[in-house]
Parts: structure tokens; sequence; C-alpha cells
């Protein structure tokens, strides 16, 4: 089943879906996103309504965008019940976490980011601390998550919500640290070692470290 992939790999949401489609063993094609080319971006927005990556298209030419649908079309086409599980109740929790990680998690670290690439004047030091609340509440909640032993962000495989959550913690603890949390920093140090989000690192190495923030220290 072949797919046309639209991101950047330094891209947090990009590398969801290209985690996903390593671990599953997808090939895919990459289009990467060039804000500075007006006409592939005239492209991508007409496959991407919102101009968000990542968005997949498939054989017949039709578009996905938002990375958890993203990853549930690479999940089917691989055979299923993997990253999506098929029991209901684990497919369930896999969902709830990809999707506290989504937002509290990937979207306050994006505002973050982007407030720090605003111009003096136009600052908003109030919404970011707001959002850095969001986040330290995000690492609680994770905290409390993991505390019942589980190996992966939603049971003992590695889901849909460890595709999220390899990405979006590893750019967002370098906003707000870990801190004093132990199955948080044990899991993602997890996420860290598994190959296909290491491939997806891999890809972003060439793109140098574009984060307005230094590397996590904690
Ligand atoms: N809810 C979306 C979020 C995607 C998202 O925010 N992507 C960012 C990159 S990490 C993006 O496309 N930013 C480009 C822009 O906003 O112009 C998803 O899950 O796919």
């Amino acid at each position: 089943m072949s797919f046309t992939l639209w991101h950047h790999p330094y891209s947090g949401y990009g590398q969801k879906a290209a985690t996903a489609a390593y671990e599953l063993g997808l090939p895919f094609e990459l289009r990467v996103v060039d804000h500075t080319d007006e006409a592939l971006m005239a492209e991508f927005r007409a496959v991407s309504p919102f101009g968000k990556m990542p968005a997949l298209v498939d054989a017949e030419g039709r578009a996905f965008y938002e990375s958890s649908v993203v990853i549930e079309w690479m999940d089917r086409h691989a055979g299923g019940g993997r990253l999506i599980p098929a029991d209901p109740e684990a497919a369930l929790e896999a969902r709830l976490v990809d999707r506290v990680i989504d937002h509290y998690v990937g979207g306050p670290m994006n505002r973050i980011v982007q407030e720090r690439f605003r111009p003096a004047g136009s600052r908003d030091p109030f919404g970011a601390e707001q959002d850095a609340q969001v986040l330290a509440r995000a690492w609680d909640w994770l905290e409390e998550r993991l505390s019942d032993g589980r190996v992966w962000a939603a049971g003992e495989t590695f889901t849909l919500a460890d595709c999220a959550g390899a990405p979006l913690t590893t750019y967002a603890r370098r906003l707000v640290p870990f801190g004093d949390r132990p199955r948080l920093r044990a899991w993602h140090a997890r996420l860290m070692a598994r190959p296909a989000f290491m491939r997806a690192l891999e890809d972003a190495a060439p793109y140098g470290d574009l984060m307005p923030a230094p590397p996590a220290q904690d």
C-alpha cells in the first residue's frame, strides 16, 4: 500500500506520523513542507486545508490529515490491531492518551514555541505561562497514568499514544522539565530507544536544532 506523506522531518506531529510508518514497516513517498516555496505550499494546502502537517495522500488521491487519523489509516492498511489495539478497551485507552498528549502537550508546546518567535511588542508572556502550567499538569497526568506499571503509554504494547508521546514530549520537556516524575522519565527513555522513533530523529538531524529553548537539562 503506497502513499505520500507531507510533513517536515523536524515537525513534532510529522515525526508522530513518521514514527508510526516506520513502526509498521510502511514505505512512503515523503513531500517535505517548505513554507518558502509558494507553489509547493499551494499544492500542500489543497491536500491539507488548514495547512497543518502531517497529511497523507493514498494511491487513489484521497487526502487524510490530523496525525491520529493518518495513523489510523496506516494501521488499518498494515493489517490492523497494532497501533490501534484490536481490543476495544485497549483501543479506547490508546486514543485517550493520544488525545491528552496532542491537546495538553503538543498544543501548549506549539503555542509556547510560536510565542517565542513573535516580534518584540507582540509577545504574550501571560498566555505562555498559562500554557506552561498546562504542560506541568500533563506531566502529572502522565505520571499518574503510568503508575499502574504499564510499559508503554496505553499498556503493554507500543501504540498510537506512544507515536504521539515520543516527539511531543521530547520537544515539550525542553520548555517545562519533567522534574521529579520517575515514571514519565522512564517511559520517555524507552521512547528514545525505540528504533522507529530513532529513525524519525535521524531524519530530522540534518535540519539542526530549531527549538527556541535549550536541550533538556534534567
Ligand atoms: N492537530 C494537528 C496538529 C498538527 C500541527 O500543529 N502541525 C504543525 C507542525 S508540528 C504545523 O503544521 N504547523 C504549521 C503551521 O501551523 O503553519 C495534527 O494532529 O495533525
